[in-house]
């Protein structure tokens, strides 16, 4: 039998199910560049870059072990531009008894694939991703109650906690290591300024990936997003290698500085493995093994390790079971109502509030901002200033080379925006400039005064959190996290609401705010 395998661009895992029984003599592995996945939203340069070379060297790979590889360029002359045009046209020309993947990681292309298999006149088969730790089934029967109903809320906490115990990750005799489960409160420090951050290493661009470079530079020139520097890894071993130093070198500081923001540092104690894990390169439990020898072997403290594991077994697989639980009405979500429009400075960073324009600036240069970045500064802007959470969520899937729907729309919807009305957040993540400041060295750089609460040199963020309060009132009344700050704001004195509305209203009439003009119609 002659098996056609068909290979998605964030499925370069040696293990993966659809390589499973690989026969080197008889099957075809096929892989497509389609101008389609690049454009469906109009992706960072960076990002495709990095993926497009990913994707041509673990086809090199494959090839090395002696496997055939069928690889689709995108500039290939007869390129079809999609991946359904692409696979019709790599079963007429293999003529194949059977063709299988493994499922698309998204509902888009899953439900694309799910008509590929009615369309062609061949076996078809769609395998369950095993890279992931929690099958849907399991996801499933953990979130319904008792009762057999979805629930109206779920926690990451206690999914995070029947993930240890069923991993084993930091479990002795069937207890948390250390005696809990959660060093959280352990890994909010603000970073002094003698800290020295750890150098990273970079990773030459070779052929394949300046030619990659070369085809993005000239076919998404209007795209977002620099090109150059480019010093990612893009093969298993490079990403192997970048996991051995981040464990070795940065891990051990990971917990302490989780929250901490520092001008010029994009990427601080971060470990910068989400694209590679992502993509595939790098495989989720091997993150977490990596991190727990050197827990055991004394390298990195239990705070950072726990802290590790959790984000990857906890957050990772969570926000995935939701996204499958909850599509495909999640993508409209909009339980605050958010109606403005994403301004124009989150494409061009020019914005005079410091960590808005120094987040924007690591972003458009790295396809990165670590997780503080992205949910307190960048998120909970656009969670106070109320802007449409489609339009958030097309930004977020744009620009990091980590960013796939089934992880970025929870994460923004959920998370950021509170726009599932409180299924995954038990507050909203919204924050005053004070939590900046504290968090970060951004605001004494700032053209705004953090400490004034109103008037044209005030922080931003300062009004806009206790407008937000005002302006969400209703639905937010109830939250019995938030009972104590609504509190506040209904013994505000009179004339200081009118006054936190003045201020917001300018903000939002101010040339900064102006909206974007569809920058996909460029
Ligand atoms: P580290 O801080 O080193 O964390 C280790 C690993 O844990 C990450 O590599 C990642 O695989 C995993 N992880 C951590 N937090 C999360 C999380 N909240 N959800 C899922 N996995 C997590 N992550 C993405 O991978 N893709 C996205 O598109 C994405 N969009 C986001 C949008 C918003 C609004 C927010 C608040 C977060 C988003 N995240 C996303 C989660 C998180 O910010 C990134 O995974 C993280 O910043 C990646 O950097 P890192 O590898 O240095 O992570
Ligand atoms: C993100 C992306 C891009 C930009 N291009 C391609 C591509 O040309 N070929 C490919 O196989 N995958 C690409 N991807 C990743 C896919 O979008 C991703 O695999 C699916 O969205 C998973 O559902
Ligand atoms: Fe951001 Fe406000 Fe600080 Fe400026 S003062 S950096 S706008 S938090």
């Amino acid at each position: 039998e002659k098996v056609l395998r068909f290979l998605l661009g964030d499925q370069l895992s040696r293990g993966l199910s659809s390589l499973d029984g690989a026969a080197r003599d008889r099957d075809v592995i096929f892989m497509a560049e389609v101008s389609a996945e690049a454009t469906s939203v109009k992706h960072h340069k960076k990002k495709i870059a990095f993926l497009f070379s990913a994707m041509r060297h673990f086809a090199e790979d494959l090839r090395g072990e002696g496997f055939t590889v069928d690889y689709l360029r995108l500039d290939d002359e007869d390129n079809p531009g999609d991946f359904g045009g692409a696979l019709a046209q790599a079963v007429d020309r293999h003529k194949p008894d059977r063709v299988v993947m493994t499922e698309p990681s998204e509902l888009r292309v899953l439900e694309a694939a799910e008509n590929w298999r009615e369309e062609l006149a061949v076996e078809f088969d769609i395998l369950t991703d095993h890279r992931f730790l929690a099958s849907h089934e399991e996801f499933v029967s953990w979130a319904t109650t008792d009762s057999g109903e979805q629930p109206k809320s779920l926690r990451m906490e206690y999914f995070y906690r029947e993930m240890r115990r069923r991993t084993g990750y930091l479990m002795t005799d069937g207890e948390p290591e250390g005696g809990q489960w959660n060093f959280d409160a352990d890994n909010r420090k603000s970073l002094p300024d003698s800290i020295t951050v750890p150098v990273r290493p970079k990773f030459e661009p070779d052929q394949i990936t300046r030619d990659v470079m070369d085809l993005v530079a000239d076919r998404f020139e209007t795209h977002f997003g620099d090109l150059e520097p480019f010093d990612y890894p893009v093969t298993r071993k490079d990403a192997e290698a970048y996991l051995d130093w981040f464990v070795g070198e940065a891990l051990a500081g990971f917990g302490d500085w989780q929250d901490a923001m520092k001008q010029g540092e994009p990427l601080l104690f971060h470990s910068h493995l989400s694209s590679l894990i992502n993509c595939g390169l790098l495989d989720p439990r091997e993150c977490c093994e990596r991190g727990e020898k050197a827990y055991r072997d004394g390298a990195a403290p239990l705070n950072a390790v726990e802290g590790f594991i959790r984000q990857i077994i906890g957050w990772r697989e969570f926000v995935r079971g939701v996204y499958w639980l909850k599509m495909p009405d999640y993508a409209s979500a909009n339980a605050l109502d958010a109606r403005r429009p994403l301004p124009e400075f989150f494409w061009s960073g020019e914005t005079v509030m410091n960590c808005l324009g120094q987040a924007i600036a690591e972003t458009k240069a790295n396809a990165y901002a670590h997780h503080i970045q992205r949910l307190m500064v960048i998120g909970n802007f656009c969670l106070l200033a109320g802007i449409d959470p489609r339009q958030v969520q097309e930004w977020f899937l744009v620009v990091y080379a980590d960013a796939y729907e089934w992880v970025e729309m929870p994460n923004v919807v959920g998370m950021a925006l509170f726009a599932d009305g409180g299924f995954v957040a038990s507050k909203p993540y919204a924050a005053s400039g004070s939590y900046i400041n504290k968090m970060s060295d951004y605001c004494s750089s700032c053209r705004y005064d953090v400490k004034q609460k109103a008037g044209e040199n005030a922080c931003p963020f300062n009004y806009l959190y206790w407008n937000f309060l005002s302006e969400n009132e209703e639905s937010l009344r109830n939250n019995h996290r938030m009972g104590l700050i609504m509190g506040s704001l209904g013994k505000m004195k009179p004339g200081r609401l009118d006054e936190i509305r003045t201020d917001s209203l300018r903000f939002f009439d101010s040339d900064e705010m102006q909206g974007w003009q569809d920058q996909a119609a460029g």
